[in-house]
């Protein structure tokens, strides 16, 4: 098939699952055309059945907000027709899935008829979808999606409770390339971090407020109370310098570690005992899975789809959101004994294996001949 892609092209979320199935899908001989405003992260190779179309977009004085939908859609029109693609597939409604109904409607009228399959990630519907500036549009371009997608059974459930939605909503799980990640001999970084044999506890985020990085901290903070122990945390956003001031104030800034932005995520992994993820919302949790497949159990809260992927009292444990007492008892549990910590290190590499990409590309696949098939 020709398929087109329309994603954010960021580090982490749906950026990378979009950008991960386009490569696993051009592996497999499908032609993937991506259409964003940059070329994504994790795009950085040359494969034959990969093409880019940038969404380049000209400053005018008039324009205070620049109209980044109708370049995107007038693009969508341009790489459909030319390319004569097959279907498209937009992550994240917001304004993705808007402009490919008005491509799909400028489209029609040049006797073009393309389906486009929306793929909902978590924050297009729990955080922004909801603010009345933007809901009558994600419910449109939803009802209006020829296929729909959420990530979890979670999401599925909260697009039904938060929006009027009248189409099904099939939900396809997030994947992971396990050939990419898997545990790496990294024996001498974690020497060089935790010298003394300390615990390794990691995260990985966009330090939005959603993610609740200071219960983290916090269950970190009690742990090394009981367990000498170092705290990784990789990513950057908005939230980092409080985290930094907590740190401080805990006295615990000599054993928190912040690295940024890496793209070498599964390099760091490999040194972990234990993933932290304490987040308010979180529609799936791909950081917890990418950790899981590198054999590092994972302490999280509840919310949204964790559990889903986190199984409680096998892979780790999941606690109330804000729970950080509980966490922080499951966290030490799991560290205070080395059999029970390699016992949910398999447990994680073998829940992880549940969603390797191999056995999830086959479900897109199907969804993708069942939507153009009717279409
Ligand atoms: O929350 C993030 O880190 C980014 C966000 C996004 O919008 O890209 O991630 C969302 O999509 C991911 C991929 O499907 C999910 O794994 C995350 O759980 C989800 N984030 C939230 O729901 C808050």
């Amino acid at each position: 098939m020709k398929i087109g892609i329309v994603c954010y092209p960021t580090y982490g979320g749906s950026g990378v699952v979009a950008t991960e199935l386009g490569k696993a899908l051009a592996k497999v001989g499908h032609q993937v055309h991506f259409i964003t405003y940059t070329q994504p992260p994790r795009l950085d190779f040359f494969n034959e059945n990969i093409y880019y179309h940038e969404v380049s977009i000209s400053s005018y004085p008039l324009f205070q907000y620049l109209p980044y939908e109708s370049a995107l859609a007038s693009k969508i029109v341009n790489v459909v027709i030319n390319e004569k693609l097959d279907l498209l597939h937009v992550h994240y409604a917001i304004p993705h899935a808007s402009a490919a109904y008005l491509a799909k409607q400028i489209l029609k009228t040049k006797g073009v008829h393309t389906p486009f399959i929306t793929t909902l990630h978590g924050t297009d519907i729990t955080l922004v979808g909801k603010d009345p500036s933007f809901e009558p549009v994600v419910t449109f371009s939803i009802n209006e999606s020829d296929g729909v997608t959420a990530v979890s059974e979670s999401l599925r459930n909260d697009t039904y409770d938060e929006f009027e939605i009248l189409s099904k909503i099939e939900v396809i799980p997030n994947f992971i390339d396990l050939e990419r990640f898997k545990k790496q001999p990294k024996d001498h970084f974690k020497i060089a971090i935790c010298p003394n044999g300390e615990k390794l506890l990691m995260h990985t985020s966009n330090f939005r407020k959603v993610k609740r990085i200071e219960d983290l901290v916090k269950v970190f903070h009690l742990v090394n109370q009981q367990i000498p122990s170092k705290l990784l945390l990789v990513g950057d956003g908005p939230e980092r310098t409080s985290i930094e001031m907590l740190c401080r104030e805990l006295g615990i800034q000599n054993d928190v570690r912040f690295l940024g932005k890496l793209d070498v995520i599964e390099e760091v992994l490999s040194l972990a005992d234990l993933f932290l993820l304490t987040s308010e919302k979180e529609s799936f949790g791909l950081a917890a899975l990418e950790a899981m497949a590198c054999e590092v159990p994972v302490i999280s809260s509840n919310a949204g789809g964790i559990p889903e992927v986190n199984v409680n009292g096998v892979t780790g444990f999941v606690s109330n959101v804000g729970d950080v007492e509980d966490m922080a008892k499951n966290a030490l549990y799991i560290l205070s004994d080395e059999v029970i910590l390699a016992e949910f290190k398999t447990n994680a590499l073998n829940r992880a294996k549940e969603f390797d990409i191999e056995n999830i590309l086959p479900m897109y696949e199907k969804y993708y001949e069942q939507i153009t098939a009717k279409s």
